[in-house]
């Protein structure tokens, strides 16, 4: 095992990566910007260093100043999180040629998940469904339209250098393919320097469903079940829980499996997710996600199994803690992002924190790294905590969802507080009825 882990993020991650480090009795190094000099992650740390000015490019993302950082405190792994370096491959490299533990998938698989064609390419060779396309990338109008004929209209032109939206164009009909191809590779180009991109037949109406894996680099993977992440604004996720109430149990086993044997062939090591869009009762694989996500609490409260603390195990050498058959899913949980913006607009709402109050009891879990009287930084993104409630069924832990909103309290910042509030009333929301359009077309109503 590790004896000292260096938390290269900031804000609840790098406190959610923290308390798993200290259950395990392993210390705990923190680092900063200056900007966030007051942050919980640096009080609650054994240590911390300064790692640079507010720009995320100076300090979370400053590789250098992260090794000397290791180096200075004699971390013998780094935990990046989410965001920030948690998929950049180069960064995985150079801690293991400095003899560092990296928290996280072996580089190669990094690498290969963060070109989209080649991920997509390589899920469809494992046996996983994918959405019907072109075979890897178009460099032409010609061949975009023979994939057009083949495999009919609306078509979506993707980014290879993706994710997160950018670069996506719908292409309607035949006539409008060579405009959305152009605008597609123009959009990627500056946005990722890279302008491959690849067609895919487009779903109007799906739910945005991702399967929770875990491998043990050792030849063992298992799944943890899916999280429904449908309700989202702008590829921003709001709301997500577990199970889905468009899946029952046979369905969750069955696309389960066929993404842990995936695993076990591809001998991923680690925590990953993968995306699926999910419609008329079937999986589309979208994308491979190599990181610990922001919503990975949910998955823990219905099967009880430390997901942080698995990762941690599993990157110092350990097999996998569990099988499959000791994975045990029960009741429900649902997860709400508490963001400091505006609760319809969106428009962020830095500034500092007069009250708080976290709401608790049976089933209610906060992540969260604020406290009264800490100021949000302007400089990153807008998460003050994350409510996450469990109830042993969807209705009970709805009820639940809705008297912890009622309790929370932020003062001194707008929040997304209210929005929740409404929509735990929503009968739409109530019915699991929802797909990934649900919220812009119920915010665009409200506006
Ligand atoms: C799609 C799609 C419809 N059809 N692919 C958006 C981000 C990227 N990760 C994949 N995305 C989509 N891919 C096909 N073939 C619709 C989306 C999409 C979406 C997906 C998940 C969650 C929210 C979304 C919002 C808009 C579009």
């Amino acid at each position: 095992m590790f004896d000292k882990v260096l938390i290269a993020n900031r804000g609840e991650i790098a406190l959610r990566v923290l308390r798993a480090c200290k259950e395990l009795g392993i210390a705990t190094v923190a680092v900063h910007s200056t900007a966030d000099a007051e942050a919980m992650h640096v009080k609650l740390a054994d240590e911390s260093v300064c790692i640079g000015p507010p720009p995320a490019r100076e300090s979370y993302l400053n590789i250098p100043s992260l090794l000397a950082a290791c180096e200075i405190t004699g971390a013998d792994a780094v935990h990046p999180g989410y965001g920030f370096l948690s998929e950049n491959a180069r960064f995985a490299e150079i801690l293991e040629e400095h003899g560092i533990g990296f928290i996280g998938p072996k580089a190669e698989h990094i690498r290969l998940m963060g070109d989209k064609i080649e991920a997509k390419r390589t899920a469809k060779r494992l046996g996983i469904p994918v959405v019907p396309g072109s075979e890897g990338g178009v460099t032409s109008d010609e061949e975009a339209m023979r994939v057009g004929k083949e495999i009919g209209f609306p078509l979506l032109v993707k980014a290879a250098a993706g994710g997160g939206g950018r670069g996506m164009k719908v292409a309607r009909d035949a006539e409008s393919l060579a405009e959305a191809l152009a605008s597609a590779r123009s959009e990627a180009k500056a946005a990722f320097g890279d302008d491959a991109v690849y067609l895919e037949r487009y779903l109007e109406k799906p739910r945005h469903i991702e399967i929770q894996i875990f491998g043990d680099g050792k030849g063992n993977a298992i799944h943890l079940g899916e999280r429904d992440c449908s309700l989202q604004r702008r590829h921003q996720k709001v709301f997500e829980e577990s199970p889905s109430p468009a899946l029952n149990r046979e369905m969750r086993m069955q696309i389960g499996e066929v993404c842990a044997k995936a695993m076990r062939e591809l001998n991923y090591s680690g925590a990953g997710t993968i995306e699926f869009l999910y419609e008329n009762g079937e999986f589309f694989f979208i994308e491979m996600n190599t990181r610990i996500q922001v919503e990975h609490p949910v998955t823990e409260m219905i099967t009880g199994v430390d997901l942080v603390s698995e990762q941690i195990r599993i990157a110092s050498g350990a097999s996998l803690s569990l099988k499959q058959e000791d994975v045990q899913f029960d009741g429900h949980a649902i997860e709400c992002r508490v963001n400091a913006e505006d609760p319809l607009t969106f428009a962020p709402s830095p500034g500092t924190i007069k009250y708080y109050f976290a709401p608790g009891g049976l089933g209610v879990r906060v992540d969260s790294a604020v406290y009264g009287g800490y100021r949000i930084p302007p400089t990153y993104d807008s998460l003050i905590g994350k409510l996450i409630v469990h109830g042993k069924s969807r209705n009970e832990c709805m009820m639940r969802l809705r008297r912890a909103l009622d309790e929370f309290v932020v003062d001194g910042v707008k929040t997304t507080l209210p929005l929740f509030r409404t929509l735990v009333r929503n009968a739409d929301i109530q019915n699991g009825e929802y797909d990934i359009h649900w919220l812009e077309r119920f915010l665009a109503d409200k506006t």
